[in-house]
């Protein structure tokens, strides 16, 4: 079959929820895919940051075939011998007292939401039913009927009411709209340490860092969903490095799944775990063997390939030559790492479409920001065949 028949069967028998660009892969390696026609691209979505080691990493995909091979789902009736490693090794790799596993980022959030709530009532003594969590103007946490509740975009809310209550929001970057913002009910703030969907959205030096200062004072849990910034993305480990701002509740997702399963999770102390007692909080799915062998060793590539690194070298070289094109087309470029936004003065989806022609995959995000975020395995060979192209597109 080619393009076109692929592509007709997708328009014909799926809900129109997406609009892709005109392109069918079959086959993937590192930072690179194949389309059905045979032509090769330069993969520099990654999936939303879900591909950080790269397509189908020989460690990964033998961790999961050897789990497979072995044990695939218990369910949590049941302990399974990957469980207890796993949660040791997570919790080592991020300084958490505590884990619990999930499948999408979307489930990691709400399990956020119910466990800053409960800490709410239980810890801090707020009454029944009251308890407001603090979220951001320009946000993106998921799709579930309560995270686009407190969703600021009208795309994603619009017409699924009734919403869930109990959020408040402030403008992002602005640590005065926090402090006034938080009342005696204020149990979390959730935030993203860079905004992605947003337009990769960076905050100001230090704005963590005195958010961190604003939710000590008032007994407010920091929540950092990093779901998109962690695991090397933006060239630290997690984003809140960069302010030193550890956050009482960590979000993970995406590149847990090392590029090829999902797996989520939220790290926090044994004070905001205990929230939970068996039976009022769980997923089938969650935890499971495969999804624990998988996120077990896509967190050991992560560290011992040196990701980390390579993300901050490559994305602070790519963010410069960038920067040197001088294109006529560009208003800002601006990231951490290895996320990049290249926000033009117009429509950014005619530049990933020509890019996608030159053999490179990028997506458009918020009408007028081209998203760079390739694979962290990416090579400075790599990302000089990259910038080659980028240079002739918005060059044009
Ligand atoms: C889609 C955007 C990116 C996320 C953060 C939670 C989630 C996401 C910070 C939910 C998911 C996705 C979902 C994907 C596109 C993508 C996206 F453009 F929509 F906003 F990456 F920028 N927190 N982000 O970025 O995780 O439940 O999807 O596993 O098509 O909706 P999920």
């Amino acid at each position: 079959m080619n393009t076109r028949q692929h592509i007709d069967l997708a328009q014909a028998y799926s809900a129109h929820n997406y609009l892709p660009l005109p392109v069918v892969l079959e086959s993937g390696e590192g930072v690179w895919v194949r389309d059905v026609e045979g032509k090769e691209y330069l993969d520099m979505l990654s999936s939303y940051s879900a591909l950080n080691q790269g397509h189908r990493h020989p460690r990964i995909i033998k961790a999961l075939n050897d789990q497979v091979g072995r044990l695939c789902l218990t369910s949590r009736a049941f302990h399974h011998d990957q469980f207890g490693l796993f949660c040791q090794e997570i919790t080592g790799a991020t300084g958490f007292e505590q884990v619990l596993p999930m499948n999408t980022g979307a489930e990691a959030v709400e399990t956020a939401i119910k466990a800053a709530r409960k800490w709410g009532y239980e810890k801090k003594g707020v009454e029944p039913d009251r308890a407001e969590i603090i979220v951001c103007l320009g946000n993106f946490h998921g799709r579930t009927t309560t995270i686009i509740s407190f969703s600021s975009d009208e795309l994603y809310r619009a017409g699924f009411g009734p919403y869930t209550p109990g959020f408040k929001m402030i403008p992002y970057n602005n640590p005065d709209a926090l402090e006034v913002a938080i009342t005696g009910n204020t149990v979390a703030f959730l935030v993203e340490p860079v905004q992605g969907e947003a337009g990769i959205n960076v905050p100001d030096a230090g704005y963590l860092a005195e958010c961190r200062h604003i939710c000590d004072d008032h007994n407010v849990l920091l929540m950092a969903d990093e779901i998109q910034t962690g695991l090397a993305r933006t060239g630290k480990l997690f984003c809140w490095e960069y302010d030193d701002a550890r956050p009482d509740v960590l979000i993970v997702g995406k590149a847990l799944g090392g590029g090829l399963f999902p797996v989520s999770a939220v790290l926090s102390s044994k004070a905001v775990m205990s929230a939970f007692v068996p039976g009022n909080h769980g997923s089938t799915f969650g935890g499971n063997p495969i999804a624990c062998a998988v996120a077990r060793e896509a967190v050991k590539v992560t560290l011992e390939e040196k990701l980390v690194e390579n993300s901050y070298e490559q994305g602070r070289y790519l963010r410069e030559e960038l920067g040197k094109l001088a294109s006529p087309h560009v208003k800002e470029i601006r990231g951490r790492g290895l996320l990049i936004g290249v926000e033009l003065h117009g429509p950014a989806r005619p530049f990933c479409e020509r890019l996608g022609e030159l053999g490179i995959l990028a997506k458009e995000t918020h009408g007028t920001v081209i998203r760079f975020a390739p694979p962290l395995v990416i090579t400075r060979e790599q990302v000089d065949w990259a910038l080659e192209r980028i240079a002739q597109v918005l060059k044009a």
